[in-house]
């Protein structure tokens, strides 16, 4: 089973600063997280980062055909961009939305998720153990 992991604008600046927000855990350690992971799980799982909305639907596009599920954490892009959920149902691979603040008790407009409109299941609070959990979500249901 293959698992593309994609990170959104900041998430590579994990623990630098807002650490009551995002937790001190850095995007080095997310990444170990990942890597541990997929070896207890006997599963593969490619992760990427951008900064730019083009690129995530690039690699969403690239995914098509490859990868069994998609674990995405948008970050800013989540509460603007339509252009990250039509690529989600474009491709029509298994999704889960992770988000690493509980972003139901944040401010008003990081209350609605474009993505999340596609995603079969939003995982938020759990700081970056959210991620391991989602993978297990598909792996379970899709393996
Ligand atoms: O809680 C999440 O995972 C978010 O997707 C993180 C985004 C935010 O815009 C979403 O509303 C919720 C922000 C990503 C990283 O932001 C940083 C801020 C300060 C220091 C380091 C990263």
């Amino acid at each position: 089973m293959k698992i593309l992991v994609l990170n959104g604008p900041n998430i590579n600046m994990l623990g630098i600063r807002e650490p009551e927000v995002y937790g001190t855990e850095s995007y080095a350690d997310l990444l170990a997280l990942l890597d541990s992971t997929a070896q207890t799980l006997e599963i593969e799982v490619i992760h990427y980062q951008s900064n730019h909305e083009g690129c995530l639907v690039d690699k969403i596009q690239e995914a098509y055909g490859i990868f069994d599920g998609i674990v995405i954490n948008p970050a800013a892009y989540t509460h603007t961009s339509i252009a990250i959920l039509d690529a989600l149902k474009a491709v029509g691979i298994p999704t889960v939305e992770v988000h690493i603040s509980d972003v139901a008790s944040r401010e008003a407009f990081r209350q609605i998720s474009y993505p999340g409109m596609y995603c079969e299941k939003t995982i938020a609070g759990q700081g970056i153990h959210g991620y391991r959990l989602a993978i297990e979500y598909l792996k379970e249901k899709y393996a």
